[in-house]
């Protein structure tokens, strides 16, 4: 174990280097790696070429003391082989073998050339070289042995993409991490560093494409200025084989391009977005396609004019192909003049386009059919078009989970969906199996630490991670980020990894046990809100989702109810519907179910709910108390800073330990304030005595109910 703890750090540990801190291994260690990879040879003529070559330098720096020997060709009795078969002629006799790895795929193999021991990092294109450079500088941080190192790997998703929901002027949408990484006023004559940053963070990943702009889109960004921009970042992050997307506000034409309508049946419409797209790809010749969103939430769309989402789709999908473009075309669609239950509405709109939409659209649906809870089941539409290549969109920031407050690894949420047995056809098809792509709204900003908290830092690479193969395990990918994040010394990664996969069940108890949903409070989201009702829109109240009354709780979406479960195919749908076989953590999404029904606990109903909320609670203790195991020793924390240098086995720098242990602190208080209020209001419902044990919150409900935080972050506007 001591062989794996690191000595020192050159930087502070303020969360800027994410996972690649590239700290000094243990000094055993680290001299045999230098023995095993020996001299380095890498080619240096493209720009990803030398992204790679810089990345291993670095690397193999920071880990092993000392810059790499690098050489032109092979001479010592170990070397490190970076390359393709263009780029390297050691690499090219494994040409054949490397057809199937695809364009990102690569190749790292302990073999023997010429007498000599050699590890190799090969690939069909430079872009899977740096991929492979980034693994095998994660299993250097991981201190795994590279005896006999065989792998092979490929990407099973195409699109592997990062939402921002950023605003022009700086603002992130359901963002908790500063402003926006984009300075669009000094864009694109200053090209700040970071950006080169976030694009090997990106690349360290797999993630191949970023859409820059919010989905509630201004028609700004596809101006001639906000392109140019738009390809200065585009010029930085292609050395990391990363696109850049935009999202196009549908009525574009209109705002910028001065005519009457935009109708996607207008042939002016349609040239317009020709003539948009080429001046795009002029500037931008790799330039990966648009992401819409329209006729959701106020934003404008091809119902306006009595088409089709396919007919909208289809309009961007032509402007694009001619240069290989796609349209990214998001599911979220709902309108509160709808009565049906909001769950039910984007199957409703879409199923039936199931091969309606050109081969370059890919639509874009969200893990579940509300909006990104804590818990929701999968979204309908998964298995349900066979036709229509699927991209599945998660989000990254916690807009409905605490933001970056709140320790919650989202690899277990993000799993949960992957893993989901449609049942499409009868046979066993999970989510994962069908995607053409991950979309992942991006919890990335102007932080130091990126992500409001090192532990986000977690969930942006989980995504990455999943994206570049979804059915990686989440407890798996938490024990590399943390090994890399904080130590490879197990004494510190198994409690970091048993607290982050607790994390996702205790906001779940905290917030909305059981299936419940939708209960924060108003707009912002920040807090309990279970009593929200009113306002202009049903479908953005609590009350609407929970429908607590004296009898009972859930939204009941049986045949007898909404009947959203008939959404499903016929075996998901009857597990649902049935009330003894629908999973308990889904309970009351499907059920209203009278508060004395017997739960698995033996419990009532009332009773349950009122104990999970104190779980929830207890569950953040307990996070705080493994974070409190993982304090600096006394006397390493300052004398770490000092040197400049990490601190000692099992324990984590001081740095960041009090900056997490500060956030646990204000977690607790919430979930804390998350049960009472909930408590509190859902006793006044139910008008049950709280069960033996149980402690009355502390103020009564109107308390609560009077809270108001009108500038709490992140807010849509
Ligand atoms: C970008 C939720 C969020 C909105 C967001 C929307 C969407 O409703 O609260 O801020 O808008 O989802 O995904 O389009």
């Amino acid at each position: 174990m001591a062989l794996l703890a690191c000595t020192g750090s050159a930087h502070a540990e303020d969360g800027y280097a994410l996972w690649m801190r590239y700290v000094p291994l243990a000094p055993a260690l680290a001299a045999d790696y230098r023995t095993q990879l020996g001299e380095v040879v890498a080619p240096d003529q493209t720009p990803t070429q030398r992204a790679a070559r810089e990345e291993l330098v670095r690397g193999l720096t920071g880990l092993l003391g000392r810059a790499p020997r690098m050489q032109a060709a092979a001479a010592g009795d170990h070397a490190l082989v970076l390359g393709t078969p263009q780029s390297s002629a050691l690499i090219a006799p494994f040409r054949d073998e490397m057809a199937s790895l695809g364009d990102d795929g690569y190749l790292l193999r302990r073999t023997r050339i010429g007498g000599r021991d050699v590890l190799l990092v090969a690939a069909r294109q430079d872009i899977g070289v740096l991929y492979g450079v980034f693994h095998l500088l994660r299993l250097l941080q991981t201190g795994a042995s590279l005896n006999a190192l065989e792998v092979r790997e490929s990407p099973r998703v195409r699109l592997r993409v990062l939402n921002h929901w950023d605003n022009l002027d700086g603002h992130v949408e359901r963002g908790y991490a500063g402003r926006s990484l984009w300075d669009w006023q000094t864009l694109p004559e200053w090209r700040d560093p970071r950006y080169t940053d976030y694009a090997r963070a990106n690349a360290s990943l797999g993630i191949n494409g970023t859409v820059l702009n919010n989905v509630n889109a201004s028609a700004q960004s596809l101006a001639p200025d906000y392109l140019a921009k738009a390809a200065a970042l585009a010029d930085v992050f292609r050395p990391y084989g990363i696109r850049v997307y935009l999202s196009a506000r549908f009525s574009a034409p209109i705002e910028l391009g001065g005519l009457k309508t935009a109708d996607p049946l207008d042939p002016n419409v349609q040239r317009w977005w020709r003539d948009k797209a080429d001046e795009i790809y002029a500037r931008i010749p790799d330039f990966g396609g648009f992401l819409v969103k329209a006729n959701s939430e106020g934003q404008p769309g091809p119902q306006d004019y009595g088409r089709t989402h396919a007919d909208g789709a289809n309009l961007l999908a032509d402007a694009l192909a001619p240069h290989g473009g796609v349209v990214m075309w998001r599911a979220f669609v709902y309108a509160h003049e709808v009565p049906a239950d909001r769950a039910t509405q984007a199957y409703t709109e879409f199923f039936g386009l199931d091969g309606a939409f050109r081969p370059n659209v890919i639509l874009q649906v969200k893990n579940g059919p509300i909006d990104f809870q804590p818990r929701e089941p999968f979204h309908p539409l998964f298995g349900a078009m066979p036709r229509t290549p699927l991209m599945l969109e998660v989000q990254i920031t916690k807009e409905y989970l605490g933001f970056a407050t709140h320790l919650v690894y989202l690899g277990p949420l993000f799993e949960e969906v992957l893993q989901s047995d449609t049942r499409a056809r009868g046979e066993r098809a999970t989510v994962a199996q069908s995607l053409a792509g991950m979309a992942g709204v991006a919890n990335i900003g102007s932080d130091r630490t990126w992500s409001g908290s090192h532990f986000d830092q977690a969930n942006w690479y989980a995504f990455g991670r999943l994206a570049w193969n979804p059915d990686q395990s989440a407890r798996d990918i938490a024990a590399d980020w943390a090994a890399m994040t904080f130590s490879p010394d197990p004494e510190v990664v198994a409690p970091i990894v048993d607290m982050m996969m607790a994390s996702r069940e205790a906001v779940v108890n905290y917030m909305t046990p059981l299936g419940l949903h939708h209960l924060m409070a108003r707009g912002h989201h920040y807090g309990p809100g279970p009593w929200v009702d009113g306002g202009p829109r049903a479908d953005w109240t609590a009350v609407y989702y929970h429908r607590a009354d004296r009898d009972g709780i859930g939204f009941d979406r049986t045949a007898r109810g909404s009947n959203a479960v008939a959404q499903y195919a016929p075996e998901v749908a009857a597990k649902y519907a049935d009330l003894a076989q629908v999973p308990e953590p889904l309970l009351l999404w499907f059920h209203h179910v009278p508060w004395d029904h017997r739960m698995a606990s033996g419990r009532p109903l009332w009773d349950e709910l009122v104990a999970r909320y104190s779980l929830g609670v207890r569950q953040v203790q307990a996070m705080q108390a493994t974070w409190a195991s993982l304090a600096p020793l006394p006397g390493n924390a300052n004398a770490s800073v000092e040197r400049g240098s990490a601190p000692l086995l099992g324990s984590i720098d001081a740095q960041r330990h009090e900056q997490v242990a500060a956030y646990l602190k204000i977690q607790l208080r919430e979930a804390q304030w998350w049960r009472d209020a909930s408590v509190a209001y859902f006793q006044s419902i139910s008008g049950r005595p709280l069960p033996p044990g149980e402690a009355t919150p502390p103020h009564p409900l109107a308390y609560y109910e009077a809270l108001q935080y009108p500038s709490a972050p992140g807010d849509g506007r």
